[in-house]
């Protein structure tokens, strides 16, 4: 057993709105499954009590015209929440964790979307977060017309859904610029195909670190 599988692997999803993230969360749950692996799945914002509290106020209309910095804040506390009641215990059980975004989704859309200084949010992360970072983060890719379409056949949009194409094309950018300076970590997978070949490279992806179990 090498070390990865000792600690727990933290998998995190990532990509920009009506990407796919919950029509391939499935899929990837029952890879792991089928090679036996003990795993838990969760979100962010969100994954417990109190972060589930916040993604309301982060996510709904009642709080609009918050800051920029109460927004970043509040990402920031629900993490450290999610952090110490289920991320870290899972991993020290040696689960895997399978998290709906994470810190990268920080960088898209406070650093990019919000145009907010990418320092704050480096400082934010070392802060709450320590050495923890993913150890694979699938970042799923389509151009923002892709997602804004697949996403607007859902239900009402939420706080962040009602923003421009302006404002999604610089979430889409930090993306794809942090998956080129992290290429080891930051899996690119091309969205805009329909779902089987998505599936396809994420399970291509993916084979290499559940083989290992
Ligand atoms: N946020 C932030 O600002 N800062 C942070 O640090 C964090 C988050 C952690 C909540 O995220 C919001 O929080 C998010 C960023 C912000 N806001 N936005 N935008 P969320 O993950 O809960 O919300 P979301 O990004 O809107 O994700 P979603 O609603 O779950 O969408 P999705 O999972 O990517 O897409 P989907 O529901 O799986 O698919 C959308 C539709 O497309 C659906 O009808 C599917 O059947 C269809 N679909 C999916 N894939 C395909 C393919 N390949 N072909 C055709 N149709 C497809």
């Amino acid at each position: 057993m090498n070390d990865k599988i000792k600690k727990g692997l933290f998998i995190t999803l990532e990509g920009s709105e009506g990407v796919g993230k919950t029509s391939n969360l499935e899929f990837i749950k029952n890879l792991l499954s089928k090679q036996g692996i003990e795993f838990i799945v969760t979100r962010e914002p969100g994954g417990t009590l109190l972060g589930e509290a916040l993604r309301d106020i982060l996510l709904g209309d009642q709080f609009k015209g918050m800051a920029d910095d109460t927004e970043l804040m509040l990402m920031f506390a629900a993490r450290a929440e999610h952090i110490a009641q289920v991320i870290r215990p899972a991993l020290s059980r040696g689960q895997w964790v399978l998290c709906d975004r994470f810190t990268d989704a920080t960088y898209a859309y406070q650093g990019g979307g919000r145009q907010l200084d990418m320092s704050r949010i480096e400082g934010l992360e070392h802060w709450v977060q320590g050495e923890l970072r993913p150890d694979l983060t699938l970042l799923l890719d389509a151009p923002v017309e892709v997602g804004r379409e697949r996403a607007g056949k859902r239900s009402a949009p939420d706080r962040f859904e009602q923003e421009r194409d302006a404002f999604f094309e610089r979430v889409r950018n930090v993306y794809l610029s942090r998956a080129k300076a992290e290429p080891g970590r930051i899996k690119v997978i091309d969205a805009s195909c329909d779902l089987a070949r998505v599936q396809a490279q994420i399970a291509e992806v993916m084979g290499g670190y559940v083989e290992d179990n």
